[in-house]
């Protein structure tokens, strides 16, 4: 069957036009350093919280959008939530899983699926929301969590995946329930709520499929700033937070939005750009998340490999800076900065440099300026935190011996942190 562009809600879904005076990136200025967060770019000094919330930071919000990310999609008008499953006796009684279908556009849209645990008697809680990689069947052996659709395609390397299909099986349930380690989060009084990143957008470049078949095709003239598939996972964190806010178990005012790596990346984003989100949690993001476009670490992931090897990620401007990032108009310290006075949490691992955990320090660092305009005078520690201990500022930093993963370890400091902020 043809859909037409109409049926497929494109009208819907397109973006406001990019602002015109946006120059090509090898016509902007080159900038060594980050860029001042507080200089807008008619190089007007920001100094106070209204300046910075009328001027600059939806500036920075239309920049990251045009040379990074992509347009931030619209909301869909319709929104619909089915519970597919409650099981109020989950994890020896102490808490309720439940699965809801969340249904958001014209019927040949993508669904998602939002797996959502509560602690018993702990409600409203206050709730860790994010994206996972390989299906919500994989992070909980409870037999009633669906699998993927097997047409949905998955990652190959999922657990239960067999080579050469990227379908999910039920082979790979409760394989990976140490990366969202439910009852652990329920045993200390929080909520979580998880979505596989694939039902909004599949992680593989060139198919038209998810959200991005939504979107119109510019025959011989591609939209340079089309919504690229982290903002898309992006937009999805902000649908499940939709339901969420919506959910009487859950505290609307003490959401935490977390993700691992690429969808770190998109945790860091999600927040910048939904201020229901209370807390912001990017663990070992690196390149393309909290980790600078202007690396000093040799070790690091860099725009120009991340943008070859993933081209999808960023819409097209984004690899124009692989040769020259000193054309960025902005540098991650800035997409940090529109988070604030909203609490953002940098977790990594000594081993994982590919992720640049110092980089990542100077991000935060170099962001500090827009949360003192919020009163928050020291919102950084001065220096690294030594391996192992939290440094549990307004602009958290916390670095682990070890190597890329998301763990029960992890998860202890990201519940270290949300007790002092959701306090
Ligand atoms: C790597 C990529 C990183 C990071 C990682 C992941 O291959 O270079 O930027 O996102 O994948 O998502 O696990």
């Amino acid at each position: 069957m043809r859909l037409s562009l109409a049926t497929l809600g494109v009208l819907a879904m397109t973006p406001a036009a990019a602002p015109a005076d946006f120059p090509a990136p090898d016509k902007l200025p080159t900038v060594a350093e980050f860029p001042d967060v507080l200089t807008t770019r008619d190089r007007t000094k920001i100094t106070t919280k209204k300046e910075w919330e009328e001027k600059r930071r939806p500036e920075l919000k239309e920049l990251f959008q045009h040379y990074m990310y992509g347009h931030f999609p619209a909301k869909p008008d319709k929104f619909t939530a089915k519970v597919l499953f409650e099981d109020a006796k989950a994890f020896d009684g102490k808490g309720t899983l439940r699965e809801v279908e969340i249904t958001f556009g014209p019927p040949e849209w993508p669904k998602m699926y939002l797996l959502i645990a509560v602690p018993n008697g702990k409600t409203p809680a206050a709730c860790f929301v994010g994206p996972n990689f390989h299906g919500n069947h994989v992070v909980t052996t409870h037999e009633k969590v669906r699998v993927p659709d097997p047409k949905l395609w998955v990652p190959g390397s999922g657990p239960g995946v067999a080579k050469g299909t990227n379908k999910a099986t039920e082979a790979g349930r409760g394989k990976q329930a140490d990366t969202w380690p439910l009852q652990q989060i329920v045993e200390a009084g929080y909520a979580v709520a998880t979505f596989y990143s694939g039902d909004l957008q599949p992680d593989r470049p060139n198919v038209r499929e998810g959200m991005r078949a939504t979107l119109p095709i510019l025959k011989g003239n591609p939209d340079p700033a089309e919504t690229a598939t982290i903002m898309w996972w992006a937009w999805g964190c902000h649908r499940a937070v939709d339901f969420l806010v919506t959910d009487k178990s859950i505290d609307a005012n003490r959401l935490a939005v977390v993700g691992h790596s690429r969808l770190g990346k998109t945790a860091l984003l999600a927040g910048a750009f939904d201020d229901r989100i209370a807390v912001v949690i990017p663990h070992q993001s690196g390149c393309g998340g909290a980790g600078p476009s202007r690396s000093k670490n040799p070790k690091a992931e860099t725009v120009k490999r991340i943008t070859t090897a993933f081209p999808h990620w960023f819409c097209a401007n984004f690899s124009q800076f692989g040769d020259d990032t000193t054309r960025l108009p902005f540098d991650q310290h800035a997409l940090v900065a529109i988070c604030a006075p909203r609490p953002v949490l940098f977790t990594n691992a000594e081993d994982d440099q590919w992720a640049n955990p110092p980089g990542q320090f100077d991000v935060l660092r170099a962001a500090a300026p827009a949360y003192k305009l919020y009163g928050d005078a020291a919102p950084v520690a001065k220096a690294i935190p030594e391996q192992g201990k939290l440094s549990a500022e307004r602009l958290g930093y916390f670095v682990r011996a070890g190597k890329h993963s998301m763990t029960p370890d992890d998860w202890k400091v990201y519940i270290e942190f949300g007790n002092k902020w959701f306090k």
